[in-house]
């Protein structure tokens, strides 16, 4: 793009309801855990996994889909603990 051209970002063209969400987890600490918290959460309609690292966890979720609950609880489910979001 040169100098000059006109940036716009349009919005209204983009339907989406994806929201970028950071999980802090807890009782996480090895690659094992990684894996049992990418797993869970990919299962879930609605849940795109970008990043599962070490206590955190990087999303992007449908929130016409998924609660915050949903999340929580697979998390539980796998064994572990969701302490944040945000
Ligand atoms: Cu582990």
């Amino acid at each position: 793009m040169g100098k000059g051209d006109v940036f716009s970002v349009n919005e209204s063209t983009t339907n989406n309801t994806m929201k970028t969400q950071e999980l802090k987890i807890e009782g996480m600490s090895c690659g094992h855990c990684v894996m049992s918290v990418k797993k869970g959460l990919s299962k879930l309609a609605g849940v795109v996994v970008e990043d599962v690292q070490i206590g955190k966890a990087r999303i992007q979720f449908d929130e016409t889909k998924i609660s915050n609950q949903m999340i929580a609880d697979t998390i539980d489910e796998a064994g572990y603990k969701l302490v944040s979001v945000n």
